[in-house]
């Protein structure tokens, strides 16, 4: 695995390998290998990316898990991470999506926003990502470039100082509510880590509990979801405060979708009031723009840099949204369309009584309207990019 400690991403996938107990190594985006054969390959600087014993390159969290859970590394693995149960199966979803984008805003905010606390830890930590080569200074360097770039990027996620205070009384709130579930249960849907979990993961390790900031925050505030973090990023069970809990994760039991706990629930509406106005908001701007635009040929992302991963080049492609009664604009990313997408997708497999028992759990949750945005053209992936589908009649 090419990754960094420090990189979102690469922690869902780290996460995955470790509690699936898939032996690997990981190596920084600074080695060789990486930069001579890696971005050659994937067509972009991107992490994570897995290097397959065969040669196979995957970018992509969701696609390395896939190649775990579906392709040719599954008997690799020591469970399904997808839910047998389609309930669990959507809710599963609905949290990897909402772990991997929708807590951006609190990730980058105490990422970027507490310099006293987090610079001189991240410098240090941005260096392991430079090439060996490099000279100590340059990579200073290089890093109060690169970290420039990454503090606008926090404005395209909402980040600003109208916001500040507000996603701070969001995530304090996310960790109450995450807090009162883990009581009861040492994973999201009960005795071992689901696509939901690993989804979270991604924003809740590299940012929110390594950076110093918020690392203090969730342990003096949530140190129950701290304890959920340190077992998501252990092979071992890791379950003391879950007496009788079974240790063997392959053979430990999910939790009943006749019967979802109201702390599972409350989660949920977490991310309604925190995320479906925004995602529905992308999903709006990126529909206008595929109307004004009918020309992308399928396969492509109709930009002229391929690799662009906004919907537009150029400054445009922002969403403008109401938000805990302030209004935020974000940069809208096509990537969301396709991890929502695959929610939408199972949820389709399900027989008509299993959609409407989705449905209203979705609904007691004011989440029912997510499970009805739908871009007009579908997102695929191809070439390790994100692209439009074909043109549907
Ligand atoms: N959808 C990708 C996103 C990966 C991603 O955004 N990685 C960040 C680091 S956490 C990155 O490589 N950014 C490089 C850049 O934006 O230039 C995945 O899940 O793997």
């Amino acid at each position: 695995m090419y990754g960094g400690p420090v990189s979102l991403y690469s922690g869902k996938v780290r996460s995955y390998l470790r509690k699936q107990g898939i032996d690997f190594v990981e190596r920084s985006p600074g080695s060789d290998r990486y930069l001579k054969h890696v971005v050659p390959t994937v067509g972009r600087w991107i992490i994570p990316c897995v290097e397959a014993p065969d040669g196979t390159i995957i970018q992509d969290g969701a696609d390395i898990i896939d190649h775990f859970e579906k392709g040719e590394g599954s008997e690799l693995r020591s469970f399904s991470s997808y839910p047998e149960s389609p309930v669990l199966l959507a809710i599963s979803h609905l949290f990897e999506l909402f772990g991997g984008e929708g807590l951006l805003r609190p990730a980058m905010h105490y990422r970027w926003n507490f310099d006293d606390q987090n610079l001189a830890f991240l410098t240090s930590e941005f260096g392991l990502m430079m090439p060996a080569e490099m000279s100590g200074e340059d990579a200073d360097k290089a890093f109060l470039h690169n970290s420039g770039r990454m503090r606008k990027a926090a404005g395209t996620f909402g980040v600003t100082s109208a916001s500040g205070p507000l996603i701070e009384e969001s995530f304090e709130e996310w960790l109450d509510l995450f807090s009162a579930h883990l009581v009861d249960h040492p994973y999201l849907l009960g005795g071992h880590p689901t696509i939901g979990d690993f989804g979270l993961i991604a924003a809740m390790w590299a940012h929110l509990f390594r950076d110093p900031a918020p690392a203090s925050l969730i342990k003096k505030r949530a140190p129950r979801v701290g304890r959920w973090i340190e077992r998501m990023t252990t092979n071992e069970a890791y379950l003391h405060e879950y007496d009788g809990a079974e240790l063997d994760l392959s053979k430990a039991k999910l939790i009943n979708d006749a019967n979802l706990p109201d702390t599972l629930i409350a989660m949920m509406g977490f991310v309604a009031e925190e995320y479906l106005p925004e995602i529905r908001a992308h999903v709006d701007v990126a529909n206008e723009w595929l109307v004004e635009n009918p020309g992308i040929e399928a396969g492509t992302n109709g930009l002229e840099n391929p690799a662009h991963r906004g919907l537009m080049e150029g400054g445009g492609g922002f969403a403008t949204f109401e938000w805990r009664g302030q209004k935020l604009t974000t940069g809208v990313l096509p990537y969301r369309f396709w991890l929502m997408q695959r929610l939408h997708d199972d949820v389709a497999m399900s027989g008509a009584g299993t959609q409407e028992r989705i449905r209203s759990v979705f609904a007691q949750a004011n989440l029912e309207p997510m499970l009805d945005l739908r871009t007009l053209r579908r997102v695929e992936r191809a070439g390790h990019l994100e692209v439009w589908g074909p043109l549907e009649d």
